[in-house]
């Protein structure tokens, strides 16, 4: 065969096995700022139409740690809850004011706080009345299909067939935008791609401005 030939034929099956390569499947998102940058810790979530909703609720975890929040964005499905171990030796006093879930959680050490049920889709913005710097995300959402960008901003959600509304979140868009996408998986089909651009706020000046919580 000239080599040529050799060439046309091996390099559309190299991008296929790549493609295909670690077992991948589901819908591959990729979310990115207005400039095509990819954004991090955004959640994407996949709302069925017209099906019955499976309730496999996982309980979430959202550890503290050298005076941080671990993760910083956490999603669940409604109905989830959530723990939040204490693994400094200071006490936190954790709280929320969104009216998602309105919570005060004293000072605490260790595994004593109680897990909070998250009952109502929204978002959630966490504090800690000690420590100004600390803060996390929550996103509720009322669908199990759902996941989280990496640093590449790609996600993966496996999706049974039907019709869906797909949607992408991220905690800094400019007025706390949603934006989402029809969407149709057929019994059969190739994953399918989506990509999701979101208007970004300017980063804060000093970047740790404790007024610029978005209660
Ligand atoms: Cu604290």
């Amino acid at each position: 065969m000239p080599l040529s030939a050799f060439a046309r034929r091996a390099v559309p099956a190299w991008l296929f096995f790549a493609a295909a390569g670690a077992g991948a499947s589901g819908l591959a998102v990729l979310v990115q700022d207005a400039n095509g940058k990819p954004l991090p810790d955004a959640v994407v979530y996949a709302e069925p139409e017209g099906q019955p909703l499976p309730k496999v609720q996982h309980p979430g975890e959202i550890a503290q740690k050298g005076l941080k929040f671990t993760p910083l964005v956490s999603v669940v499905q409604t109905g989830s809850k959530i723990s939040f171990p204490n693994n400094d030796r200071v006490r936190h006093h954790i709280y929320s004011f969104s009216p998602a879930h309105k919570f005060d959680q004293k000072l605490y050490s260790g595994e004593a706080a109680a897990p909070q049920l998250f009952d109502k889709a929204g978002t959630v913005v966490l504090g800690c009345n000690i420590h100004d710097k600390m803060l996390a995300y929550v996103k509720v959402v009322d669908t199990p299909y759902f996941a989280k960008t990496d640093g590449a901003g790609a996600a993966r959600i496996e999706l049974p067939a039907g019709k869906y509304v797909l949607k992408a979140w991220h905690f800094n868009t400019v007025g706390g935008q949603t934006p989402e996408q029809a969407l149709q998986v057929k019994a059969g089909d190739a994953p399918g791609t989506a990509l999701f651009k979101l208007a970004m706020k300017p980063p804060a000046v000093d970047g740790d401005n404790p007024t610029d919580k978005p209660y």
